[in-house]
């Protein structure tokens, strides 16, 4: 087995400090300045792993530095050869504006167990545990998802939550939803933690689904499948560039229904730090010459963990 219970404290850290590298454009308004800091954090970092690491999820296809891009090789090369997933700002927008939900995140796969997804869009779906995989379907109608999902669960549809960002071209499945009578949660952005609301009871969202980046759907595919969750996309091929670039990735299919375990075929882990407060962690807090980050790590079964950490401000 790769993925190491060392290698997953050293994922902690970083992104812990990717996240930190970030901490000086909080509210600024400099997205970009944001970014590019936590990447270079995040490739020297893990540049200096005992791997042999491929991005098989980054930003871009080319190499577009700053950015870690799709294909990059990481690592010194001397150990196990791993698939990494790269989302070093998850939420831009958030850290530029100081609003709640930025978070730098990294899954790792071994090698050829993640999958390489271009910069689409994808269709998503995902929900909890203890529910059968096959209530939802991708070609059910909205009111046919949500009924299946309220008698799965036994529960009224004015009992039900779904979480969904908050976009035009979601104005069919909003309006289905007002129709059902079912509560909404609207995201403005960050639809990797929107989906990982489904994992746990306490955050009172019972299915994610919409349209968002298919590369932040197979980040959250790696968190939900530790925590036996149910999660299905399809990718949104629209223009000929789309489909070449998806050709060239190795894809097909080009309306296929990817299931969880497609996304993600063995184990994964993924970690994720707050840069601002969010659902799932809080945020960076500078004090007393020390930065103090939250962490949250999912790996193999049922190891769901909060970590803490100070870093000395040096
Ligand atoms: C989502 C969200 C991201 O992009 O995937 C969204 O999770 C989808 O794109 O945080 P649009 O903004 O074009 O709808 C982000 O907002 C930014 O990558």
């Amino acid at each position: 087995m790769n993925l190491s219970k060392e290698l997953l404290l050293k994922l902690i850290d970083i992104t812990s400090n990717s996240a930190i590298a970030c901490y000086p454009y909080i509210g600024k308004n400099e997205k970009i300045l944001a970014d590019k800091a936590a990447t270079d954090v995040m490739r020297n970092s893990l540049n200096k792993l005992d791997i042999k690491g491929k991005v098989v999820i980054g930003e871009g296809e080319l190499d577009e530095a700053p950015m870690l891009y799709i294909g990059e090789k990481l690592g010194n090369g001397n150990g196990p050869e791993l698939d990494i997933a790269v989302d070093p700002v998850e939420g831009t927008n958030f850290v530029a504006k100081n609003l709640p939900g930025a978070m730098t995140v990294l899954a790792v796969a071994n090698k050829g167990d993640l999958f390489s997804a271009p910069e689409t869009y994808m269709e998503k779906i995902a929900f909890g545990k203890d529910l059968p995989n096959n209530i939802i379907d991708l070609d059910n109608t909205v009111e046919e998802n949500l009924k299946n999902f309220a008698e799965a669960s036994n529960k009224y549809l004015d009992e039900l939550t779904v979480c969904i960002l908050k976009r035009d071209r979601h104005a069919n499945i909003i309006n289905e939803l007002k129709k059902l009578n079912v509560n909404i949660k609207f995201i403005t952005d960050g639809d990797v933690t929107g989906a990982l609301l489904v994992s746990d009871k306490k955050y009172k969202v019972d299915i994610f689904m919409g349209i968002g980046g298919g590369p932040e759907g197979v980040i959250a595919a790696a968190a939900l499948k530790t925590m036996n969750c149910n999660f299905k996309g399809r990718f949104i091929f629209k223009t000929k560039d789309d489909i070449q670039r998806a050709k060239k990735m190795g894809i097909n299919d080009f309306n296929k229904k990817y299931e969880i375990n497609e996304i993600i075929k063995g184990k994964s882990i993924f970690c994720a730090t707050g840069i601002t407060n969010g659902d799932l962690m809080n945020g960076i807090v500078k004090k007393n010459g020390k930065y103090f980050t939250e962490t949250i790590i999912t790996h193999e079964k049922s190891f769901l963990e909060l970590v803490k950490k100070d870093v000395s401000i040096t």
